[in-house]
Parts: structure tokens; C-alpha cells; sequence
């Protein structure tokens, strides 16, 4: 007799279970911020690891393995074999080139992509039926890039997108208004990097909209400056790297938020990257954020806000910018 089976009578077998497994390509900065954020809020069941990185790879799942006594049993592997991720619900795409200080998002494109031609196809053949959810920057063009490469449907590739543009966003308005970020709503949609669109016409809390209290709020002209706000949206992730070299925890958190609420299927609604032609005016194929309904099958709508002129005009001349991109790159 094995210890355990003198330890314990055994009542039933183990069964497979229903397994809400998710797998992260890219254990650095915001892979792991993701992971961490995963493993203490109990998102998943499983979540399997992968990198080129071997070491750094095993010492970081050992790592994370360590604080097990204390969180939810969350079954944590990690391999440079993408067999590891074999039956991924979800598989989340962080790694590749991060900005260096002053860099654009955009300047790391053909980076990346090249990167992707290795994963996307190892990841859709272990988990045909996965959700991929792309982070690697620029995402808006890797999120095209990654659905390309795997040949899923548009419900199933998702950008992380302008998500975390609206929660700074949230967070910049509640320290003006001394509110919660959660009870200040606001939204920043269209490419998650400089040309990125704020929806003034929409910012409320508790359904007052700012402009029908302050009709020059989000303009050149508004003489306490909200537009500031959105400048300080776009300049964070570049004063965040200056200061500390890579952003993290932003990320990270919203990447286990999401990640919950498709395992859950919560249907909530979110600024994620998708397929937007047709939408707002839009005539180029590109993804970019617009509020989506996140749920069990990924994407499953997308939410026909109402925008003004200067914001759907805003948000045509980011997808021409973007389709520029995109035709530039050699997949
Ligand atoms: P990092 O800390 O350098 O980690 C990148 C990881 O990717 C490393 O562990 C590498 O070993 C790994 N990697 C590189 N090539 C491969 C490959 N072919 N296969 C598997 N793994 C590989 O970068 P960090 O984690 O800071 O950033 C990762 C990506 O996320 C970058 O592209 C960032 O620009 C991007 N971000 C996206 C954000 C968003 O809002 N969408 C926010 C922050 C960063």
C-alpha cells in the first residue's frame, strides 16, 4: 500500500472533470502580473505555462507553485512544448518585444508578427476549440495577425485592445471626482495606443452625462481641461516604462478579468479589439476596441454605441492608419 492509501479509504475514483483551463504564451512582465492575478482570484482550474525562456519558465511555475497552500487549487504546469496547452479554453498571448523607453507601440510590428507565425498555429493545433485572447503590442495589428494565422472565427480572436485604456481612463476621472472608478463610466475605444478615441459625448456617473453638465468638457476649449485626462491615458503606458521599465499590474489585472468573465460567461461588456469593418463607418479589414459582450463563445456582440461625427471620424482615420500597418507586413 502506497502512503496516500494508508493515509486515506479512498470512497470513488477521480473523474475528469469540466476544466477551465487556460494557457499564457509569455512569462515575463504581464504574463505573469496575469498569472498572479488568475491564481489568488481563482479563474481557472488549470493553467499551463509556455515559453522559450526554460529556466526562467520553471522557476517561475515552481514559484507560483509555492504559494499554493494559500489560494484557491489551481493546477499550474509549464513546458516549451506546446502540448502543455493541449484543451486551452482560453490561450493568452503576452510574449514577444515590449517598447523600449520612447518606442511606439507600432515599431515593434513585424517583430512580433514574426513571433506569432510560431505560436498561433502550435496553439490552435492543441486547442482547436480555444479562445485566443492576443496582449503582445501593437495589439490591434497582432489581434489581425493572430486571426489570420489561426483561421478562427472573429468571435474567438480578441485584442486586450483599449480595455485598460478605459480603466485609466476610470481611474483618472474618479480622482477628480473623489468617486470610485467603478462608479465613474467612460470609455476609450478605437487603436489601444496614440490615436485612441475618448467618447466625451458618453462619460457619466450614475447616469448624469459630463457634457450635459459641462458642454465643453473633452474640448480644446473646456476651461478645466478633461480633455488632460485623455492625453494622460495615452502617456501613461510611456511614463509608466520610463519610470519603471515595463507596465504590469494594469494588464495583468484586466487579463484575469476577462479571462473570468468568458470562463463564467458573464457577458459583460468591454473595449476590446475585434473585427470592426462595417461598423461606425469603417471600410478597412482591421481590429480595433469597441465595446464588446465578452461571454462563454468570446466576442458575441458588439455594442452600436451611439457616437458623435468627430468620434466616428476619429475612429475611420485610426483604421486607415492601422490598414497601412498591416499591409506592410510580411505573413
Ligand atoms: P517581457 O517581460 O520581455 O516578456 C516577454 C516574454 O516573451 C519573455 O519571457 C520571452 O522569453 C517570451 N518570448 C519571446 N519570444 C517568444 C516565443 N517565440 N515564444 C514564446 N515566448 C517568447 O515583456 P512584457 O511581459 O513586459 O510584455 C509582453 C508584451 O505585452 C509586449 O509586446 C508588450 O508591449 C505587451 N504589452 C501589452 C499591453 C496591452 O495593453 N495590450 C500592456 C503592456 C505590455
Amino acid at each position: 500500500m502506497s502512503t496516500k492509501e494508508l493515509m486515506m479509504q479512498s470512497v470513488v475514483e477521480e473523474a475528469p472533470h469540466p476544466s477551465t483551463k487556460v494557457t499564457v504564451v509569455g512569462v515575463g512582465q504581464v504574463g505573469m502580473a496575469a498569472v498572479y492575478s488568475m491564481m489568488i482570484k481563482g479563474v481557472a482550474s488549470e493553467i499551463a505555462l509556455v515559453d522559450i525562456a526554460e529556466d526562467k519558465l520553471r522557476g517561475e511555475m515552481m514559484d507560483l507553485q509555492h504559494g499554493q497552500a494559500f489560494t484557491s487549487k489551481v493546477n499550474i504546469k509549464a513546458s516549451p512544448d506546446y502540448a502543455i496547452s493541449a484543451g486551452s479554453k482560453i490561450c493568452v498571448v503576452t510574449a514577444g518585444a515590449r517598447q523600449r523607453e520612447g518606442e511606439s507601440r507600432l515599431s515593434l510590428v513585424q517583430r512580433n508578427a514574426n513571433i506569432f507565425k510560431g505560436i498561433i498555429p502550435q496553439l490552435v493545433k492543441h486547442s482547436p476549440n480555444t479562445i485566443l485572447l492576443i496582449v503582445s503590442n501593437p495589439v490591434d495589428v497582432l489581434t489581425y495577425v493572430a486571426w489570420k494565422l489561426s483561421g478562427l472565427p472573429q468571435n474567438r480572436v480578441i485584442g486586450s485592445g483599449t480595455m485598460l485604456d478605459s480603466s485609466r481612463f476610470r481611474f483618472l476621472m474618479s480622482q477628480r471626482l473623489h468617486i470610485a472608478p467603478s462608479s465613474c463610466h467612460g470609455w476609450v475605444l478605437g487603436e489601444h495606443g496614440d490615436s485612441s478615441v475618448a467618447v466625451w459625448s458618453g462619460v457619466n456617473v450614475a447616469g448624469t452625462r459630463l457634457q450635459d453638465i459641462s458642454p465643453l468638457a473633452g474640448s480644446d476649449e473646456d476651461p478645466e481641461n478633461w480633455e488632460q485626462i485623455h492625453r494622460d491615458v495615452i502617456n501613461s503606458a510611456y511614463e509608466i516604462i520610463k519610470l519603471k521599465g515595463y507596465t504590469s499590474w494594469g494588464i495583468g489585472t484586466m487579463v484575469s478579468t476577462l479571462c473570468s468573465s468568458i470562463l463564467h460567461d458573464q457577458k459583460s461588456v468591454y473595449a476590446l479589439s475585434t473585427l470592426v469593418r462595417g461598423l461606425h463607418g469603417i471600410e478597412e479589414e482591421v481590429f480595433l476596441s469597441l465595446p464588446c459582450v465578452v461571454g462563454e463563445l468570446g466576442i458575441q456582440d458588439i455594442f452600436k454605441q451611439n457616437l458623435n461625427d468627430k468620434e466616428r471620424n476619429q475612429l475611420c482615420k485610426s483604421a486607415k492608419g492601422l490598414r497601412d500597418i498591416i499591409d506592410g507586413i510580411e505573413l
